[in-house]
């Protein structure tokens, strides 16, 4: 995902986001890698607002599905809302330690300056159930189930280069950063049972400041110089 545009007046739409994507591996040692190196992808869009992606492990291991729901808030509201399910069937016949990531790196007010993001905890579980990042009244708010394993919150591209080299990498728990350019991750360590499914579900939902319309008190004069000139001009 690249691209998150969010109409912020009559006229014009900002993008929200630089990049948000996912990374995995399958056991403790080596790197760890984009879900689109998996294999080519299988996408299927039932309707204008869902989206299917998914992959096949070339080792017969596993294969992963998400799935994109794009909730757009009304004219002029501001909002707008993408969930996402992340399905990850374990084809490999024995227990399977699977690591995945996601990592997100908005950029609120389409400025990469001046936003901040802190992660949070579900208070009964210790882990890690949410992300807010803001940049003024521009927000994205992320919340998941279940709660991720250790999530990193810094600044762009630490996290991105981790994700990227050749070694395997544990997200360090740091819950702020900001302000700046911010980006921020979370990672899930199950052991997925043989034959068994991994889900993650997860809500995006973004608020951003609306120019409204001018008011009936600002038009109303430049209407009337309209009218006016088109009289002058068909008598
Ligand atoms: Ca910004
Ligand atoms: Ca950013």
């Amino acid at each position: 995902m690249f691209n998150w545009s969010i109409q912020n007046s009559p006229s014009t739409s900002v993008d929200q986001l630089t990049q948000q994507w996912f990374w995995y591996r399958v056991g403790s040692s080596g790197p760890e890698s984009a879900i689109n190196t998996i294999s080519a992808p299988t996408i299927t869009t039932p309707n204008a607002s869902t989206l299917y992606t998914s992959y096949t492990d070339s080792l017969g291991r596993f294969n992963l599905s998400v799935k994109y729901s794009l909730v757009g808030g009304a004219t002029l509201s501001g909002t707008s809302d993408i969930t996402e399910q992340i399905t990850i069937n374990n084809t490999s016949g024995a227990p399977l330690p699977f690591h995945f990531y996601q990592y997100s790196d908005f950029d609120m007010g389409g400025t990469a300056e001046g936003d901040s993001v802190t992660l949070s905890k579900n208070g009964l579980t210790s882990r890690f159930n949410q992300s807010d990042q803001a940049d003024g009244a521009n927000i994205v708010e992320t919340v998941i189930t279940p709660n991720a394993d250790h999530g990193e919150a810094g600044f762009f591209p630490v996290l991105l280069n981790k994700l990227n080299d050749g070694s395997p990498t544990t997200l360090n728990d740091s819950l702020t950063a900001g302000p700046g350019d911010v980006d921020w991750g979370f990672e899930w360590d199950p052991i997925i049972p043989t034959g068994g499914s991994y889900i993650i579900s997860k809500d995006k939902h973004i608020d951003i400041p609306v120019v409204p319309e001018p008011s009936l008190a600002v038009m109303l004069p430049g209407m009337f110089a309209f009218l006016l000139r088109r009289r002058a001009a068909v008598s």
